[in-house]
């Protein structure tokens, strides 16, 4: 009998020790120490033996139980541990490896340009205002000046939704709303989308950009207007930039005046850039009229104020070279990656 626990123990010992999973480790409990288990089936013939040869058997039998027991713990600790590292090193990440980068949009040109002339009008003391881009003919056309019959009312293309709800011609509108809601002293400009039912080509799109200001005070004077626009200029174009200002007529302001710069490409000599005009037209500015300041609930013997308009991406085009406006608005990545 001896012998037999001395064969079960290194039987044992050898199979666990090449046990791989802990369901062959169940398998080789059951096989050792199950209720028909070998090592329980030697016990059951501990009657058979001597009285003196019982109790050593007996304690001889315990320590191969707990022998065995103890195989299999360690056994199944090894395994987890196994499992445990495999694991680990499956997740294992090399923090110095270079990162994958995800592409990142960039700035539409409209934009550049955009955010650089509104710093230009924030660090001369201005305020940025936006409003509806559906607006009512009142705000749009009536309180500007241009009742009814007006025919400044056909040049501008109007898109009409309603008999007296449009899609806004010009960002005016938003000062109108401005001027009703605040007394002055007022200094904003407002950029933003604007509407003309134009066919669309190489220099017109139904939807275009414009930036309005708008400074009313009292004792503002055409000085001012000159003054502000001549800066203006100058920080966008440069500080040797020549400002030109030429006589026009808007029906929201009077006197009216339509601002040139020097040519930058030939300097007055007359270009293609120019046209041979040696000066490129920028915006449009005026003193307000009277009347809209009136309509707006603003006292014009009390208070005067300048108004200036450009479009933004004729000034886009020129800054850049482009020479069809529909670029802007395709949206082509190989274009817009440019700049
Ligand atoms: C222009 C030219 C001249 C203008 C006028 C106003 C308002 F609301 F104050 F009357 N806003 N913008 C104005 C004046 C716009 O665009 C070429």
């Amino acid at each position: 009998m001896k012998n037999q626990l001395e064969a079960i123990r290194s039987n044992a010992s050898l199979a666990l020790e090449s046990a791989a999973t802990q369901q062959e480790i169940e398998a080789l409990r059951i096989k050792y120490l199950g209720k028909k288990g070998e090592l329980t089936s030697i016990l059951k013939q501990m009657g058979k033996l001597s009285p003196e040869e019982r109790p050593v058997m007996g304690q001889l039998a315990n320590e191969v139980r707990s022998f065995i027991e103890n195989e299999i713990a360690q056994g199944i600790k090894d395994i987890k541990e196994k499992q445990q590292a495999e694991k680990l090193n499956s997740e294992k990440l090399d923090v110095t490896m270079p990162g994958i980068c995800k592409p990142l949009g960039d700035k539409h040109p409209l934009s550049i340009v955009l955010d650089e002339i509104k710093e230009i009008f924030i660090g001369m003391g201005f305020d940025i205002v936006d409003g509806p881009e559906v607006e009512y003919d009142y705000y749009n056309f009536e309180a500007l000046n241009m009742p009814k019959d007006h025919p400044a009312r056909d040049t501008q293309d109007t898109f009409y939704i309603t008999d007296n709800i449009v899609l806004r011609t010009q960002t005016s509108p938003v000062q109108v709303r401005v001027m009703e809601k605040q007394q002055p002293p007022i200094r904003i400009i407002s950029p933003g989308r604007v509407y003309r039912s134009d066919t669309v080509d190489a220099t017109h799109s139904p939807l275009f950009h414009q930036i309005e200001g708008l400074v009313v005070d009292k004792g503002i004077t055409f000085a001012d207007l000159k003054g502000t626009l001549e800066t203006f200029v100058k920080r966008l174009y440069g500080e040797d930039s020549v400002v030109r200002f030429r006589p026009h007529h808007f029906p929201f302001t009077e006197p009216s005046a339509e601002v040139d710069v020097q040519c930058f490409s030939c300097h007055g000599k007359g270009c293609r850039l120019c046209k041979g005009e040696g000066w490129i037209e920028i915006l449009g500015c005026g003193m307000v009229h009277p009347k809209v300041l009136q309509n707006c609930g603003i006292d014009p013997e009390i208070y005067s104020g300048f108004a200036l308009g450009m479009g933004l991406e004729r000034v886009v085009m020129r800054r850049y070279g482009i020479d069809d406006m529909r670029m802007f608005f395709e949206n082509d990545v190989r274009f817009l990656n440019q700049f």
